[in-house]
């Protein structure tokens, strides 16, 4: 069995709906994740909410409600939105589940075995909004002489007796761990950000509250709850079996195993900094990699409730399509980096690659075939430089170039290597012009056609993560088989089998109706 890979997203906050960015999160993860499975690894995949907190608190005192019903009614939108977009994710989880609660007070009964936990007295910089504590120096003057955090949300001084974890001790492991894994952190320009903090020296953390109980209870120490970072991370191990699982989590969080946490650029501190820490006081093992994404700008610009640009992911999805907002998401903004989204990009996009370079190239090999042959495929009567040249071409993309870019998680370069497929086989239906063939050549012509058919099947699978369902449908139109459906499978020899088999191919329905703007967007 091939080495387990475990995936997560960060769990997002329940406190509002889903917006674009929390789609864009779970659609790339979910593409790395079904490339994964697809090359036959054993994938486990979490996503879900982060339900605790003083924000969560204070959004359902503003509603007049408690928030566990808050909770509930938001994490229901979430997974909609995931059930949705086609995420195949192996657990939703929230926070506020018992298990959860369970694995986040053993994970504290470990720290405070290792002596790391200690009771004091907190008196700091606390930004509600980003429910963190920020130091002397990195707090600014606004407007008015309201003090700011580096985020530029309001602080404010607060006092309270705390538990506090003993973060300053970890300074030196965690330079060691960045030094001897580069790539714990990526993308590059994140990695450097961190190690500069970390160089900066670290203060103790303050890992508990007392001011409200909207939490998970700190063991043994009645009226505190757990800072809701100590608990948000622990969710990971919450879904690997922490900590009564021990095979399943021999299985998904083992020492040297293969774990991606895919956060976005404002969390990479939690994940690089505190939860590394967090999991050697644990005497647990660390993940692989830590890979922060950029934001997506609405048209360049910051969503905010207050600018009323903040896009309803669902509602897009209806608009546009649930594949071709995948695809859009994906492939124009480059993974690490910052992208902007609009209506007008994600129509160009679907039109141009979608509908144009790959939709139209299987339109017009299979309504040839199924018109011209009465839906039985092409024979192959020997092949020329020319098959040879294009096969090679395919072969490369789907069984090297894009395998090598996801695996190191740059997506819109691995869609970039497909398109080039895409091109390169419209490019051969030109020269080939198995129109012209069936008159002068009709024997050329069926191999032409079926070096087409052939190449055409191998670019569906080898874009099955980034728009499952268009790939499926035209791959089961196809006859593929199920079995063939990965980069390796498909790179053998089916076509024959099936050719000489009793399917017959039905004339094809357009994958990628060609999409409009409305008026209003134009
Ligand atoms: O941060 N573009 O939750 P969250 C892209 N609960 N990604 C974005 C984005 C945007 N405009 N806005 C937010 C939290 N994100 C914590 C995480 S993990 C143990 C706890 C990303 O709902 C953001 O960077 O604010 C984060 O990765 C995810 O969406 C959830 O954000």
């Amino acid at each position: 069995m091939s080495k387990p890979f475990t995936i997560t997203t960060a769990i997002s906050y329940p406190n509002g709906r889903p917006h674009i960015g929390h789609a864009y999160e779970v659609i790339a993860t979910d593409a790395i994740a079904r490339f994964q499975r697809m090359m036959g690894r054993d994938v486990f995949f979490q996503t879900g909410t982060d339900e605790h907190g003083l924000k969560m608190a204070q959004t359902a005192r503003g509603r007049d409600m408690e928030p566990q019903a808050l909770a509930d009614e938001m994490a229901s939108y979430f997974k909609a939105m995931n059930d949705g977009l086609n995420i195949s994710y192996d657990r939703f989880i929230r926070t506020s589940e018992p298990d959860h609660h369970h694995a986040s007070q053993a994970i504290w009964q470990a720290m405070e075995a290792s002596g790391d936990l200690y009771l004091g007295r907190y008196e700091g910089w606390y930004s509600v909004r980003d429910e963190a504590f920020y130091d002397e120096k990195e707090i600014t003057d606004g407007e008015g002489g309201a003090k700011l955090s580096p985020q530029g949300t309001p602080v404010e001084w607060t006092v309270e007796e705390s538990w506090f974890f003993r973060l300053s001790a970890y300074q030196d492991r965690l330079l060691d761990l960045y030094r001897t894994n580069p790539d714990f952190i990526q993308p590059e320009s994140r990695r450097n950000e961190v190690m500069r903090f970390v160089e900066g020296g670290l203060s103790d953390l303050s890992v508990s509250r007392t001011s409200f109980d909207w939490g998970v209870k700190v063991p043994g120490s009645q009226g505190h709850v757990m800072y809701v970072w100590v608990d948000a991370l622990t969710n990971y191990l919450t879904g690997c079996g922490y900590p009564d699982d021990a095979e399943r989590m021999a299985r998904y969080w083992a020492e040297g195993g293969d774990i991606t946490h895919i956060i976005g650029k404002d969390i990479v501190r939690f994940h690089a900094v505190y939860w590394p820490a967090f999991l050697m006081s644990a005497k647990l093992p660390l993940p692989r990699r830590v890979f922060g994404h950029g934001f997506l700008l609405n048209r360049g610009e910051k969503m905010s409730k207050s600018l009323g640009n903040v896009a309803d992911p669902m509602e897009l999805a209806e608009r546009f399509g649930v594949d071709q907002l995948r695809y859009f998401l994906l492939s124009e903004v480059t993974f690490g980096n910052d992208g902007s989204y609009s209506a007008e990009a994600i129509v160009q996009r679907s039109n141009s690659d979608l509908g144009n370079a790959f939709g139209n190239l299987a339109q017009r090999t299979l309504s040839f075939i199924a018109k011209n042959l009465e839906g039985r495929l092409p024979v192959i009567h020997g092949h020329d430089a020319a098959d040879e040249e294009l096969f090679a071409f395919i072969d490369r993309v789907v069984r090297s170039d894009m395998l090598a870019a996801m695996d190191e998680l740059a997506l819109s370069s691995a869609i970039e290597h497909w398109l080039r497929g895409c091109f390169a086989c419209n490019q051969y239906i030109d020269a080939q012009a198995p129109w012209t063939l069936r008159k002068t050549d009709p024997e050329r012509m069926e191999t032409v056609l079926a070096t087409l058919y052939i190449a055409i099947a191998q670019l569906a699978v080898a874009i099955l993560p980034v728009i499952p369902t268009s790939a499926t449908a035209l791959l089961d139109h196809m006859g593929v088989p199920a079995d063939r459906r990965s980069p390796e499978g498909i790179g053998g020899h089916w076509y024959s089998e099936l050719a000489e088999s009793s399917f017959t191919l039905d004339a094809p329905k357009p994958l990628f109706p060609r999409l409009e703007l409305p008026a209003e967007d134009e």
